[in-house]
């Protein structure tokens, strides 16, 4: 069995989260793609509480949920430390890497999916505003964890793509230059840096996959009595 492997799927934030930090550390693995519209028992067997992506496995060892997965790598591969080492800011990375989990990732996906309307321009400007919160933390610095790529960019890399196609899904734009400038520049750094660009699925593929979730969305909202 290699030593390593990643029960994840190739257009899932947070299953390629966990890919860029292996990759950082330099360590091999494989990935076993899961279906998440027919659940292999691989999946149910790992992660039968809540029977989701992704899971790694590490020498037959489960290991569930992305952010105590990050935690793991890093405790387990020293080199290229992802969270800082002084235990305030290891906090702060903790906190904002939560914010943008819980807040930030579904304020852009109910702006997105909600159809043309007040409530759809409510939800754009909800959603503006919490990323105006990241745009605060990042303003003055390459990367959220300094000079280098770390534990809390990896959590917001879901922003250069994955926002990006939730925009083009939702037709809407939220993340624009210039009202948002430390914050897009971050996103371009991000995307060009190797071993980030080595994983990052193409646009079209998470359109298509957002285009799936958010008709299903609106299908159900539709349906309501
Ligand atoms: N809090 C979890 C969220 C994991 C998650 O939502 N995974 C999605 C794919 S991005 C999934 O497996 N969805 C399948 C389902 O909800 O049934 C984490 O950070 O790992």
């Amino acid at each position: 069995m290699a030593e390593v492997k990643l029960i994840g799927t190739s257009q899932s934030l947070n299953c390629i989260r966990i890919e860029w930090a292996l990759k950082l550390k330099g360590v091999e693995y494989e990935l076993i793609e899961e279906d998440l519209l027919n659940k292999s028992p691989l999946l149910l067997r790992y992660n039968p509480v809540h029977k989701k992506v992704p899971v790694l496995l590490h020498h037959g060892k489960p290991i569930a949920e992305s952010h105590v997965i990050l935690e793991y790598i890093d405790e387990t591969w020293k080199n290229n430390p992802l969270l800082p080492e002084d235990p305030y800011e290891r906090s702060m990375a903790r906190f904002w890497a939560k914010f943008s989990d819980e807040k930030c990732i579904f304020g852009v996906y109910e702006a997105a999916w909600l159809e043309e309307g007040e409530e759809k321009q409510k939800a754009i400007q909800s959603a503006q505003e919490l990323l105006a919160i990241l745009e605060k933390q990042i303003e003055g610095k390459k990367y959220f964890g300094g000079e280098v790529i770390r534990f809390l960019d990896l959590v917001v890399g879901w922003i250069p793509r994955w926002l990006n196609a939730m925009e083009e899904v939702g037709s809407i734009k939220l993340l624009d230059a210039e009202r948002f400038p430390s914050l897009h520049e971050w996103s371009q750094n991000f995307i060009a840096n190797p071993v980030i660009k080595e994983c990052i699925p193409p646009q079209e593929k998470l359109v298509n996959y957002f285009n799936f979730g958010i008709s299903y969305r609106r299908s159900l909202a539709v349906a309501k009595p």
